[in-house]
């Protein structure tokens, strides 16, 4: 059995057909797709950012109709939807917020299906379908963060096979502050971690910060500092205080995620949880992908990806 596993797009369909090329996946408009050993899995995060969103969706999704693929969903695909779903606790504002900033991110998005109105609605249709995680006993996946405690919150929105039940999960996991927002946002957006009182540091852009994200799958992390999932260039800003509830450790199958923007030549950080998301968005980015054959290791030869060109 062969699963490969394949990292964030975000609309960079070339660079996903020459990944998906390497892994013997090719589509010839006479024959249509010829393929490569076993299933594909996708990490979530198809759209926003890159020059060719329309396409990506296209592929993967004819990919998964024709049950070669299965696609979970990433933040930017739950936010596509949430940006057309209404809230249930204010009425006339919406689950993605219309605020500049995140019409700004969606705008390429937007544009690519601006004179396609019906591939639009089918398109936001496909994305409210796409399961949440993966679990086949062997391995796993999710788009940010596995965690059992959200993942039996959501429980009651979802079906067995993880995908939501119908648009309630939208307006369920879009009630702010809500035990299912909290949830669906460890699960695609990563976990954080407050900060404790009166202590805050300064980001990158200069922005206050009280939260970090946290490194949910690295052992052994004592302190905020040790925990931060940010580049080591920018380690020391974050306060070396202990934290007081301990930091969590991933033990359990292979996992595989993305979402987190790694950098550099794509390499295994931890034997059991594999980051694939190595920012293709960014000129010195790459798109990743993990050929996964029933090991109860990551092995860095089962690595396979594309620069961006
Ligand atoms: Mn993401």
């Amino acid at each position: 059995m062969v699963i490969n596993f394949i990292g964030d797009i975000h609309g960079y369909a070339s660079e996903l057909k020459r990944l998906l090329a390497k892994l013997g996946y090719k589509r010839s408009a006479s024959n249509g797709w010829t393929c490569g050993e076993g299933q594909l899995v996708f990490l979530g995060d198809l759209i926003d950012r890159g020059p060719e969103q329309k396409e990506t969706v296209e592929i993967v999704r004819e990919l998964s109709d024709l049950g070669h693929a299965i696609c979970l969903t990433g933040n930017h695909e739950f936010n596509a939807v949430g940006f057309v779903t209404e809230r249930v606790d204010e009425p006339g504002k919406y689950v993605r917020s219309h605020t500049d900033n995140h019409i700004r991110q969606h705008q390429g998005f937007l544009d690519a299906y601006a004179n396609d109105a019906q591939g639009y609605r089918e398109t936001l249709d496909w994305f409210s379908t796409l399961p949440l995680w993966f679990d086949n006993g062997q391995a796993r996946a999710v788009h940010a963060c596995w965690n059992p405690d959200a993942q039996n919150d959501l429980a009651p929105l979802l079906t067995e096979t993880q995908s939501p039940i119908n648009r309630s999960f939208y307006e369920q996991t879009g009630i702010s502050g809500s035990r299912p927002w909290e949830a669906r946002e460890t699960l695609l957006n990563g976990l954080e971690a407050r900060l404790p009182d009166d202590v805050s540091f300064e980001d990158y852009y200069g922005i206050k910060r009280r939260r970090i994200r946290v490194n949910w799958w690295a052992p052994e992390q004592a302190t905020f500092r040790d925990a931060a999932v940010i580049d080591d260039s920018q380690r020391h800003i974050i306060p070396d205080l202990p934290m007081p509830d301990g930091s969590p450790t991933y033990e359990g199958p292979l996992c595989f995620f993305g979402h987190y923007w790694m950098r550099g030549i794509p390499k295994i950080q931890h034997p059991q949880a594999v980051c694939l998301d190595y920012s293709v968005a960014l000129n010195d980015g790459a798109l990743c992908a993990y050929q996964f054959r029933g090991e109860k290791s990551a092995r860095q030869e089962h690595l396979v990806w594309v620069n961006r060109t």
